[in-house]
C-alpha cells in the first residue's frame, strides 16, 4: 500500500484533496474554520491500487503553542520512515509567499527534520481560481518562492543529499472539474511512483495538470 502524509496551512484543501482524490466525502472540510484537528488515516483500495492518505491538522491557524501541539501530534501517529512520500499542499491563487507559510516550512522542517523533503511533493490547490492566462506563471513563481526557501533552510541543517526540487509537482482543483484540458487522474499518479525510485537523486521537474473528481 502507497501512504502520503499530508501537510499544509490551514484551509488550503488537504482534507478536500483526499474527497477529490478517492471521489467520496471521507475527510471533513469547512468552509469557515479550521476543520481537521487529529491525525487520520484513510486507506483505499482502488482500481490503482491501494492507497492510504494521512490527512493531518493545518498549521498556521493560530498561533505557534497550537502548531506545535499539531507536530508533535503528527511525530506520534505517523511512522514517517513507512512514507511513500510527504504532500505539502498550498493554494496556487495565493500568490504572495507570506511569513505564514515560512514559518508552517520551518516549523515542519524542524520536527520533522529535514529529510522529509527528500521525498515530497507539491500540490497546487484552487488551480481553476487562477484564469487560465496567467496560470503557467503563477505556478513557476510558487514553485520557485517554496523551492528556494526549502533549499535553504535545508542547507542551514546539512541536509544530505541537499534538497533540490519536489519529486513531483501537481495543479489540482479539488472542486473544479474541468479546468484542464490535459489533466490525469491524480490516483493514477500517485500508485504509479515506484518505490525504487524514491531512493534515487533524480527529481522530476514537470509539473502535471490533473483532474479530480469534484465533491458530491
Ligand atoms: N475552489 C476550490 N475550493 C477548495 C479547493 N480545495 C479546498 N477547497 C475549499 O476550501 C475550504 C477548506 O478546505 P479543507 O479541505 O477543509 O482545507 P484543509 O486544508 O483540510 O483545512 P484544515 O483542516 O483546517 O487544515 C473548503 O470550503 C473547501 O471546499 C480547491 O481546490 N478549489
Ligand atoms: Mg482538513
Amino acid at each position: 500500500m502507497r501512504k502520503f502524509l499530508l501537510v499544509g496551512k490551514t484551509g488550503v484543501g488537504k482534507s478536500s484533496f483526499i474527497n477529490a482524490t478517492f471521489g467520496k466525502y471521507l475527510a471533513p472540510s469547512s468552509e469557515f474554520e479550521a476543520c481537521t484537528k487529529i491525525v487520520k488515516h484513510y486507506a483505499q483500495n482502488t482500481p490503482f491500487g491501494d492507497i492510504c492518505l494521512i490527512d493531518t491538522p493545518g498549521l498556521a491557524e493560530d498561533n505557534a503553542l497550537l502548531d506545535k501541539e499539531y507536530l508533535v501530534l503528527i511525530q506520534r501517529e505517523v511512522d514517517l520512515k513507512q512514507l511513500d512520500g510527504i504532500i505539502y499542499i498550498t493554494r496556487l491563487n495565493e500568490t504572495r509567499f507570506r511569513p505564514d507559510e515560512k514559518q508552517t516550512l520551518r516549523c515542519l522542517t524542524n520536527y520533522l527534520g529535514s529529510e522529509i523533503w527528500n521525498q515530497s511533493w507539491l500540490v497546487l490547490t484552487f488551480a481553476a481560481s487562477v484564469s487560465n492566462d496567467v496560470r503557467d506563471a503563477a505556478t513557476r513563481q510558487k514553485i520557485n518562492h517554496i523551492e528556494t526557501f526549502l533549499q535553504s533552510i535545508t542547507g542551514e541543517n546539512d541536509l544530505e543529499p541537499k534538497f533540490k526540487k519536489f519529486r513531483h509537482k501537481l495543479r489540482v482543483d479539488n472542486l473544479v472539474r474541468g479546468w484542464s484540458q490535459k489533466g490525469v487522474p491524480i490516483l493514477s499518479i500517485l500508485t504509479k511512483v515506484s518505490r525504487d525510485s524514491l531512493g534515487s537523486r533524480s527529481h522530476s521537474c514537470s509539473y502535471k495538470a490533473a483532474f479530480t473528481t469534484p465533491k458530491e
